[in-house]
């Protein structure tokens, strides 16, 4: 059977650095996340016993479809199917036919938009019905960020103790806050270390352990802030986080400095901006691009002064919205 799902990116408020268990991608901490509207992962799935083999193909905005040359992830693609094919009792090969909606030169990692679409359009082409709790496990074998993909709006991964209590879920719909990411991409690239292998080095840190201390109370802190929709509280717990991580990143071994001119220039401008009280927080992922949380009403503005710094390509303006789900239209 055919199935084809659609699945956002999502930026985290707090951070997933750093792996509890390697195999199973159980993170130390609670993380909770922001789905992305303009960011989004669309795949179908088939299984029909006259393919030979699993397949792959990719194609990101305004570019060719193309095999994927990166052989690891690849290879992930395909454990997530074998265990699908396994759960579902099937023998069949897959083909697995994907199209991102951001051009593959705004380094936006496409790590977990694309796994959640692969969860579940793959499951429900084997004939699985799973619950929404379920695909989010599945989500994190692939690609432990992808399970805060597959639920709406503000999302919390629990971190869980094993492969069933590590799942994620909704904290608020998407229309609860009227949040914007407004992405300023400095450097498209591709980054000298990978995030899975930040993840590796994270403990090597020597304030690995000091960040592990005062994580519990930024996650009771930050559901507060969401609870109240204090923004400003949100903001500087999403700041400090940013900074947390990055300082983990930058002292680990071997270390890791993923900031460039580019995201210094745009902190730099927030702070001044700040200021005259125009609020937009930052934050990064495992790249120098920078994440700028702010609210409907300061959006344009903030995006029309950070558009004029030289170091800046281009801004993508994300908006909350609904997690992975089917929809009718295939690729192929
Ligand atoms: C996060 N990141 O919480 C953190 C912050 C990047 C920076 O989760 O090895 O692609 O596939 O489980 O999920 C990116 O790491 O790592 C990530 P794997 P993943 O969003």
């Amino acid at each position: 059977m055919k199935q084809t799902a659609i699945a956002p990116a999502n930026i985290a408020f707090l951070k997933y650095w750093g792996k509890k268990d390697e195999r199973l991608n159980l993170p130390w901490t609670d993380t909770i996340s922001m789905t992305m509207d303009r960011c989004t992962t669309k795949t179908t799935v088939s299984f029909d016993s006259s393919y030979k083999e699993d397949t792959l193909s990719v194609s990101f905005y305004n570019q060719q479809k193309s095999e994927v040359r990166d052989q690891k992830k690849k290879q992930k693609v395909f454990d997530l199917i074998s265990r699908i094919r396994t759960m579902a009792g099937i023998s069949s090969h897959a083909r697995i036919v994907s199209e991102n909606s951001f051009p593959s030169d705004a380094g936006i990692a496409a790590s977990a938009s694309a796994f959640a679409a692969l969860t579940v359009a793959g499951a429900a082409a084997a004939g699985l019905h799973l619950t929404e709790r379920k695909l989010t496990l599945l989500a994190r074998l692939g690609s432990g960020s992808a399970c805060r993909s597959i639920p709406d709006g503000f999302v919390i991964w629990e971190k869980g103790v094993s492969h069933e209590t590590s799942y994620a879920k909704s904290l608020y719909p998407p229309s609860y806050w009227d949040l914007f990411d407004l992405v300023a991409v400095v450097d498209p690239g591709k980054k000298a270390f990978s995030s899975t292998e930040g993840h590796e080095y994270a403990p090597t840190s020597e304030f690995f352990k000091e960040r592990m201390k005062h994580l519990p109370k930024r996650v009771s802190l930050l559901k507060e802030a969401l609870k109240k929709k204090d923004f400003e509280l949100l903001g500087t717990l999403i700041e400090e986080e940013a900074k947390s991580m990055h300082a983990i990143a930058l002292s680990s071994q071997p270390p890791i400095v993923y900031w460039n001119d580019g995201t210094k220039q745009i902190i730099s401008c927030l702070l001044e901006l700040r200021k005259t009280h125009l609020l937009g927080y930052y934050t990064m992922d495992a790249g120098p691009n920078v994440h700028i949380i702010c609210q409907q009403k300061d959006a344009a503005t903030i995006t029309k002064y950070i558009e004029q710094l030289d170091q800046v390509q281009m801004v993508l303006t994300n908006r909350p919205c609904e997690g992975a789900r089917l929809i009718e239209e295939h690729l192929f």
